[in-house]
């Protein structure tokens, strides 16, 4: 009895440390190039894809796993890779602040890439108008991923601002005419605007990556 007491000590005086210090940091799991697929993640201890995570302290285990690809992770104060040329099983302990984060595959960046965001991250304002004559903007024509207040100003009872793209599909009335606000969420793409009373009067929003 009292050497299985003591064995019980041992073992948990053996394990706990570790146990703890694995228990101090968030743990998320980035993977790329399963049996050489063109295939990048970024996952949360539960498997979940990562949008959103508080700001702190994470072990990042990455698991590189295909000579023609490597994970590059990128945003404030952090710009770290695993080498393109070799597999690789890496454990990055990083500290992300409020902000925009980015991944990708430095040799594939258009084909494998994904973003986030951490903590607190401010939307990026637009501008839309539509009328009184035959106009439609928004401004501006290039923005970042992520938040996005968009103000229409629908001046017009003969045309309405449509915005279509990655996730988004919304708009005024035809005939309405006032202000409205949208909030949304911008995914890397391109984005269009018009009237669907008018063809001519369209126009496009490049959404990129972070920085
Ligand atoms: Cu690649």
């Amino acid at each position: 009895m009292a050497t299985r007491i003591l064995l019980t000590a041992l073992l948990a005086a053996l394990f706990l440390p570790s146990a703890l210090a694995r228990a101090d940091n968030p743990r998320l799991v980035a993977s790329v190039g399963r049996n050489d697929s063109f295939a990048i993640s970024l996952s949360d201890a539960s498997g979940s894809p990562v949008t959103h995570l508080d700001p702190g302290t994470y072990d990042i285990e990455v698991h590189d796993l295909s000579e023609m690809h490597n994970f590059h992770l990128y945003g404030p104060s952090v710009q770290q890779a695993t080498a393109v040329g070799n597999k690789e099983d890496v454990v990055w302990t990083l500290t992300l602040a409020d902000g925009k984060y980015g991944f990708d595959c430095t040799a594939h960046p258009t084909l494998m890439k994904g973003w986030f965001t951490v903590g607190q991250v401010a939307a990026t304002q637009f501008g839309a108008s539509v009328g009184p004559k035959r106009t439609i903007s928004l401004k501006p024509k290039t923005a970042q991923v992520g938040p996005a207040t968009i103000t229409v100003n629908d001046r017009s009872r003969g045309d309405n601002f449509h915005l279509t793209g990655p996730g988004v599909n919304k708009k005024t009335g035809v005939t309405f005419r006032g202000r409205v606000t949208w909030n949304v969420t911008l995914q890397p793409g391109i984005y269009s605007y018009r009237s669907d009373k008018h063809k001519s009067l369209r126009g496009s929003l490049i959404v990129t990556l972070p920085f």
